[in-house]
Order: C-alpha cells, then structure tokens, then sequence
C-alpha cells in the first residue's frame, strides 16, 4: 500500500479508515510534538536540517532529501509489504498463520515487549539532546538529527501498534512513553543503558555503533514476530537502523583516523598534548559501550525469553535462514556459568538460552565491525588494535552480574579488578579529557581538530554542503 502523505499523520495502514484509531493517535499526536520540543534536540528547532524522509516502504528507493525543520519532519506510520499467507515460522505455533490480532494469552507478554521497545527511542532522543550544541562539524550534526527524528518515528511505529491493538492499556502506555526520562531516579526508563549519560561525541558515537546495534538483533528477532503488525514495524524500522549504525561506526573510524595522524605530529607521540582523543581512550570508550550493551540482551538463562519463543512473539536472528530446528524442544546450549567462585560449563535448554543466542549473534556483528576498525589501522600504518572484552566482562544484567572478571572473561577478586579497572574503562579524568575537547564546529566543511573528515558528504552533496542552515 502506498503512503497516503496529505493525510495529518502520514500512514500506509489506511487510517483514514479506521476512525477511532485516527481519533487516538491524533490525540496522541500534540503530546509528541510537545515532548519533542521540551526533549528533543536543544537550541535547534527552528533550523533548516537537510533530512531523510521516508516516503515509500519499497526497497531502494524509499527515502527523500531535503530541508526541514526538525518539528515539521512527517513522522508517520510505515509497515513494511505484508507477506502472502505468511506462517508462524517457530516455537509451538509452527505452521499455523500469523495473527493480525493479539491472541488473549499473550496479550500481557507482546504488550510489554512492544512498551520496552518503544521506551528506548524516545529515551535515545533524551539521552543525546544536548550534543548538538558541541557538534564537530554541520555534516556531523545533521546526522545526529537524522538519527534523533527517525528514533522519534520509531517510537510512532510502536504506538501505533499500543493504540490499534491493545485498547485503553495500550493508550496508557502511549501515555507513559512521553513522561518517563532518561536518567531520571524517580521515573527512569525501563532498560539500563537508556539512563546512562551521552554527553560528548565519542559517547554518541560508541552509542550508536553498538546500542543502536541491539536495536538491529531485537528488532530483526521481533521481525519474526508471529504478530504480523509487529513484525511488518520492525522489518521497515531496520531499513533505517542501517543508517544509525554506519553513523557510530563511520563516526569510531573518523576519531581513530586522526587519533594516527596527531600522534604523528605530536612530539613523544603524545595525543593529547596535541589536542586529540588517543588510542586507548578511544579502546576504553569501546569496552564500556559494548559491555553496557550486552546487558540489553537479559539474562544467559531466561524463562522469559524460553516463553517468548514458545509462543512465537520473539524468534531468532534470521530464524528462517540461519537455523534448521524452529521448535529447539529437544536440544541444549553449554554456556559457562559461575560455581564456587570457577567457571563451568553447564547444559541449558536451548529454549531458556534465546536472550544469549541473539547476543551471540550480535558479539559476531560486532567483531566484524572492530576488523573494520582495526584494517583502517592498519591502512593508517599503526600496529595498534582494538578489541572487544569478554561477554562476562563488566556485566550489569544476567548471570555474571554482581562478579569481576578481567577483559578475557576469568573471574578476578575485587582487588584485583579495583587495581586494574582504571586501564579498562573510561576514568574521570579520561571523559573530562574527552569533554573538554567538545566545542561546536559550524563552518560548512571544516572539521573539530580531534576528528578526520568523512570521506563523502550525504545524497551526492559534498562534504562541505551546509547541511543544517540556522535560522
Ligand atoms: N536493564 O529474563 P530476563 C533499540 C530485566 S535497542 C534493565 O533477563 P528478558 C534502540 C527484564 O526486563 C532494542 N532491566 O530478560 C537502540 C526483566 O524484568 P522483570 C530494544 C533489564 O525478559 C538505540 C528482568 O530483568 N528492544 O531499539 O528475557 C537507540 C529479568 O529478565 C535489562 C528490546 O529490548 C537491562 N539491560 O529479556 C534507540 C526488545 N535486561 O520482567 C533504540 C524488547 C533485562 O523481572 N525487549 N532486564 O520486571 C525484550 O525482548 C526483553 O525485554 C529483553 C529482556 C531482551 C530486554
Ligand atoms: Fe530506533
Ligand atoms: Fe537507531
């Protein structure tokens, strides 16, 4: 179905014809506007941002440029092509056809997965409000935006489906989404790396690059959804997730490009003397992201997710190409777990292992994103290299919570980790360093001093196109 784009909230799910929804969201809608403008990107909502919009759901040729000023942006309703007769593809529901309305025994479970999901876009928004006033360059910046108005529109994919699909609870929660805070004690947001802090552009970079990365493995696992409306959302969501992550990935390989180049010129090789972010700072940022993200997989060991499975709500990372057993009853996963103080290995039913199955998928992803990183090294003519701790390292959530282990994943005293934590993740001094290189860049083209320029601009624009126009 086409996009009907004249219509008040731009939609391709024919909302003009269901009139209580219409009613609903366009209610819903003035509550938005009002968050975006008190939560949204500060001191620029009156600009002109050279964006993206989606105008079609069609591979290729989806998206169109163009200035905007971020409050008119047309966040709307897009699902991706509906799939003919498409069928459950695993857990005890096998085979039977997807649903298009919430089955009553499952109604709590997909209600919560959806308000999680919708929880972490607006808060991504919260979270990076304030780095626009220290962006390295006008190129930087409008990427910043894009990203900040697409989360906006995920988090309308998922309230479209809390107010078509779950009724008075459903609008309640719609409600909820836009009062919660980021990093707020008294009203926090649901998952713990949504309260953390994203105050310079090394965070945001490192944010995007692995937490917008776990937006990409939740969200292709409910692309599996046997809750047809979810998973039409979240198939048409992950075309603009591509984005997001290129922004943190291009965004680590820019820092680290001139991390080499400064510490040419510096004398003793010394970066920092000469203004730059170095080496291991940028190794211990990457240690922290990766570590926090992991956490937002759950735990090793889940009921949740072996119920999630069951019921066909959540599947697997490319269910239908990477796995041959979509009923996984009969099989178990060994994972290592802590027993007096050691590491063992344990066997687990596969089904209770789904959360570390996904984000073993995603440590994989990552890999193949630090090899990247550490080939434009090499080009660069460095021997350095960055990598990524153990999953056990500095873990928060899930089965290795609440112990020390070292960078390689074996259990440590806390002595040992008080002694050493310094060298592994960002100190005090590391981020007011990082911090006080932060000071906005607004000339069309030039660059920050601590970062190398892209190496092309957006939509066939040159790099030093005017890509955010002030008013
Ligand atoms: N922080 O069995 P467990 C994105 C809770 S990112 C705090 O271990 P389960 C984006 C858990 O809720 C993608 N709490 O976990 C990126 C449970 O609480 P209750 C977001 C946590 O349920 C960048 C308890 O611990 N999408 O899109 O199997 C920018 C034990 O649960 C955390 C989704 O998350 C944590 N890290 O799985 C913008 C998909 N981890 O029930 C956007 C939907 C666990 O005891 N969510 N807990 O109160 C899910 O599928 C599941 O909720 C989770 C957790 C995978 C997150
Ligand atoms: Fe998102
Ligand atoms: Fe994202």
């Amino acid at each position: 179905m086409s996009i009907d784009y004249d219509a008040v909230i731009p939609n391709n799910v024919d909302l003009a014809s269901d009139k209580r929804l219409q009613r609903a969201l366009q209610t819903w809608q003035p509550s938005f506007l009002s968050w975006w403008q008190d939560m949204g990107p500060e001191g620029f909502q009156a600009d002109d941002v050279y964006l993206r919009t989606a105008v079609s759901t069609e591979p290729g040729g989806w998206a169109q440029f163009g200035y905007v000023k971020m409050p008119d942006y047309r966040w709307g309703i897009f699902l991706a092509d509906a799939v003919n007769d498409r069928r459950i593809g695993f857990g005890d529901h096998m085979g039977e056809p997807v649903w298009q309305e919430v089955p009553g025994e499952y109604r709590n479970v997909l209600q919560r997965i959806i308000v999680t999901q919708a929880d972490t876009e607006p808060a991504s928004v919260e979270q990076q409000r304030h780095l626009g006033a220290t962006a390295p360059s006008l190129y930087d910046l409008r990427n910043l935006f894009q990203v900040n108005v697409e989360e906006g529109r995920h988090l309308w994919a998922m309230v479209y489906l809390l107010h078509g699909f779950f009724g008075r609870d459903g609008r309640d929660e719609a409600d909820a989404l836009l009062e919660r805070r980021a990093g707020d004690v008294d009203n926090p947001r649901i998952l713990d790396a949504f309260n953390q802090a994203c105050p310079d552009w090394l965070t945001f970079f490192c944010f995007t690059t692995f937490t917008d990365r776990d937006g990409k493995y939740q969200l292709a696992a409910l692309a599996e959804s046997a809750f047809d409306p979810l998973s039409r959302t979240c198939r048409f969501m992950l075309t603009e997730e591509a984005h997001h992550l290129s922004v943190g990935e291009d965004g680590v390989k820019r820092v680290l490009l001139r991390a080499v180049e400064l510490e040419r010129e510096a004398p003793d090789g010394d970066v920092r003397a000469v203004g730059g972010i170095d080496l291991a700072t940028i190794q211990k940022y990457v240690t922290y992201w990766f570590s926090y993200s992991l956490d937002l997989f759950g735990s090793e060991i889940s009921s949740n997710a072996a119920d999630f499975f069951a019921s066909g709500v959540k599947g697997r990372y490319r269910e239908d190409h990477e796995w041959t057993d979509h009923v996984a009853l009969d099989t178990v996963e060994r994972l290592p777990v802590m027993e007096d103080g050691r590491l063992v290995y344990r066997e687990v039913p596969t089904r209770n292992a789904m959360n570390e199955l996904l984000r073993a998928a995603y440590v994989q992803d990552s890999e193949r994103v630090l090899k990247r990183w550490n080939r434009a090294l090499e080009e660069a003519g460095t021997d350095f290299r960055l990598s990524l701790p153990s999953t056990r390292f500095f873990r928060r959530q899930g089965i290795y919570a609440g112990q020390h282990f070292d960078r390689e994943g074996q259990p440590i005293s806390a002595a040992a980790w008080e002694a050493q934590r310094d060298s592994w993740l960002p100190t005090a001094e590391d981020r007011a360093y990082v911090a006080s290189l932060m000071h906005a860049v607004t000339e069309p083209g030039k660059m920050a001093h601590w970062i190398a320029p892209p190496s092309r601009g957006i939509d066939k624009q040159p790099v030093e196109f005017e890509y955010v126009r002030k008013a």
